[in-house]
């Protein structure tokens, strides 16, 4: 089973459909908005596919349904795919509302880069409440990182701080930043992270830097809303996308990438540790169709 394979089909490919009639491309349509890709986005890519079709003499539904992946696809790639690693330590910043993933999403990736060989550290910026800070240190320890932690109630910048100090000492190829989810009001919330993006622009003005936003696939349009208020905040570099195990929603995906104009960069399909990848758009569409 491929990894993308936990993520639902649209129906209208597992139908009797045959020829591209009127018909077929009503159909589609409402498969795609059922799938949350939004009415707008749905009818311009519906648009594409017909005219393609007409150009490309294509007559037949295994053939619109190659073409519709690639009309996807293309929607979902963006020159810079991939996260930015190069000027160590590189800082990598999780933001997004409560509940998303982002703890979780840290631990995977943290397994991954140790494995691929990285030094990497985590830091337990979100000082909300202490059990936080012991849900990253798990992940930290089954990751086999060090992990720089501070009291609960501890100002983040501060822990922000201290894990960029321990990072250049220590040699670290990559850290990575919690934060915590549930922020009272907007204004604390620019207020936070600005100052964690102020500490880390002076203590490491020259390394890479990510903001990635994570977003639950499942809470569709709803998440996207929020979501644009930690954009705003932060300015967002890539998105993690989670939860898109088990969701029929999967064309989420394709809205929140235009909607906020930034790649997909991860997405996560489960709860363990190997159930996060770096996002592929081709093989997405190939997975969705
Ligand atoms: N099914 C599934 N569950 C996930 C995925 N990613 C995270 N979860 C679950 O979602 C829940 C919340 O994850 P956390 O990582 O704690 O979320 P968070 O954004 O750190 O939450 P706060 O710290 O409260 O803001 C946990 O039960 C995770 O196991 C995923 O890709 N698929
Ligand atoms: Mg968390």
């Amino acid at each position: 089973m491929g990894f993308f394979d936990k993520i639902k089909k649209i129906g209208i490919f597992q139908s009797f459909f045959t020829k591209l009639d009127d018909d077929f491309y009503e159909e589609l349509e409402e498969s795609l908005v059922m799938a949350d890709m939004g009415a707008e986005l749905t009818m311009e890519a519906v648009e594409e596919l017909r005219a393609r079709c007409k150009a490309e003499g294509i007559l037949d539904v295994e053939g619109a349904r190659d073409c519709m992946k690639d009309i996807l696809a293309e929607k979902l790639t963006f020159d810079s795919m991939d996260v930015d690693l190069e000027r160590t330590p590189a800082v990598v910043l999780f933001i997004g509302v409560n509940g998303v993933g982002k703890t979780t999403s840290i631990g995977k990736l943290a397994s991954r880069w140790k494995h691929e060989g990285k030094r990497v550290l985590l830091a337990a910026g979100d000082t909300f409440r202490a059990a936080a800070a012991e849900q990253l240190t798990i992940w930290s320890e089954r990751a086999g990182v060090d992990i720089i932690k501070q009291h609960e109630g501890a100002d983040p910048a501060a822990v922000v701080y201290d894990a960029l100090n321990a990072a250049r000492a220590r040699k670290a190829d990559v850290v990575l930043v919690d934060t915590a989810g549930r922020l009272h009001n907007k204004q604390n919330l620019m207020n936070e992270l600005n100052k964690i993006s102020r500490v880390i622009d002076r203590e490491l003005p020259n390394s890479s830097r990510e903001n990635l936003l994570v977003l639950d696939a499942t809470t569709g349009q709803n998440g996207l809303i929020q979501a644009k208020e930690f954009a705003k905040a932060a300015g967002v570099t890539g998105i993690v996308l989670t939860k898109l195990d088990g969701t029929a929603k999967g064309g989420i995906v394709i809205a929140i990438a235009r909607d906020l104009g930034v790649p997909v960069k991860f997405v996560g399909v489960g709860e363990g540790v190997d159930d996060l990848r770096p996002f592929v758009p081709r093989d997405f569409t190939e997975a969705l169709l």
